[in-house]
């Protein structure tokens, strides 16, 4: 166990450095989980990465607990959630009020909506032995591969994929990217590749990564901007994994993950989408983003930069707001900052 407040922090701009002071970290140093989780291994990626935006994961579910005086500052500075809030979820696809807004397909270039979901019961990926990995690949794969109709797909594990198939999976933007150094020290690339893959139907619309961040990411994506469509599907694959397998949830906090930006829906909406104008005027699209709850991302995913003027614009808030209300957040900032690209063209 570190016995010393880690130096890294002293200069970093992180939610962990942001509410981890010398006197928590004496009060919380030396606690650990049922499954032997020690603040070292919750804030390891933040203290080897002082460039994180966030820098903590959690092992299991009751790391939300031991470690509740860091977790709770840094749920409440995300999400502007607090231990009173309840989070409620809604995963009625009738509930969502947004017609494609982008119809003529000027702007939208792709839309794609990922859960992530962790089994019940068991240490999230951060924590989770190697035979429990292996366990969740084998269970949830023999389900995934069962599916009939346009969920119908085939299971690719990572280490039987060769590199030339991996890297077009990921320039497609379908598979995760190897060697994260922020999953890399919190500890969720352990034994890789082994027992990470990715099930997909013929498509490509709905997919399911399996041991990355979460133990299951469910994604459903497609070109274009008909976001009721793809919401409709994903729930639709919720609903039919969830027949087969229990997810860690708790009333309060909602689906446990690994990292607390994604508690409560664990549930990212997502556009690529064109507005070189505005990356013109960086400082008017961020503030347009807050505005609107949205979060402004590179097209290669988390970390990565914009190319040619597309950005990956997706809801910020997940936890005391419904999975509707979501993807409802990312619909509202999309339609202002198409409408704000257009006067600037003008
Ligand atoms: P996550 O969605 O799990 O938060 P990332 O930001 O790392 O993770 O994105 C994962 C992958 O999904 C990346 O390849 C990214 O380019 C791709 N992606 C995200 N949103 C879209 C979208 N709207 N259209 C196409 N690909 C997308
Ligand atoms: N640990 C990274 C990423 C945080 C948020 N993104 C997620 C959940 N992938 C950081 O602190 O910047």
């Amino acid at each position: 166990m570190t016995e010393k407040y880690p130096d890294s922090l002293k200069g970093s701009k992180s939610l962990l450095a942001k509410y981890l002071t010398p006197e928590m970290f004496e009060e919380l140093k030396d606690k650990k989980t049922s499954n032997g989780f020690t603040l070292s291994d919750a804030i390891n990626s933040g203290v080897q990465n002082p460039d994180s935006g966030i820098g903590v994961y959690a092992g299991d579910e009751e790391s939300y607990e031991v470690f509740a005086p860091l977790f709770d500052k840094i749920i409440e500075d995300y999400h502007g959630f607090t231990k009173n809030d309840k989070h409620i979820s809604n995963l009625n696809p009738n509930d969502l009020d947004a017609l494609n807004p982008d119809s003529n397909g000027e702007y939208i270039l792709s839309t794609r909506i990922r859960v992530g979901r962790n089994v019940a019961d068991i240490p999230l990926g951060t924590a989770i032995l190697k035979d429990q990995r292996q366990k969740i690949e084998k269970d949830v794969s023999k389900v995934l591969i069962s599916f009939s109709g346009s969920l119908a797909g085939k299971y690719y594990p990572l280490n039987n994929m060769s590199e030339a198939d991996s890297q077009s999976l990921i320039a497609e933007h379908f598979l995760f990217k190897a060697g994260d150094r922020f999953l890399e020290a919190a500890g969720l690339n352990k034994d890789w590749p082994n027992a990470r893959g990715i099930f997909h139907n013929d498509d490509k619309t709905f997919l399911v990564w399996i041991n990355e961040e979460d133990e299951l990411r469910i994604i459903s994506m497609q070109a274009g901007g008909d976001i009721k469509e793809v919401f409709t599907r994903l729930t639709t694959a919720i609903a039919e994994i969830q027949k087969s397998v229990k997810f860690a949830y708790d009333e309060h906090l909602g689906f446990i993950t690994s990292c607390p930006t994604n508690l409560g829906t664990a549930l990212r909406a997502s556009v690529h989408i064109k507005l070189p104008k505005l990356g013109e005027n960086m400082d008017e699209f961020k503030s347009i983003a807050d505005k609107h709850n949205v979060q402004i991302r590179g097209i290669h995913g988390e970390h990565s930069d914009s190319e040619g003027g597309v950005y990956d614009i997706s809801n910020k808030r997940r936890l005391g707001v419904s999975e509707v209300e979501c993807v409802q957040d990312m619909y509202d900032g999309v339609v202002a900052l198409i409408k704000r690209e257009k006067e600037l063209s003008l």
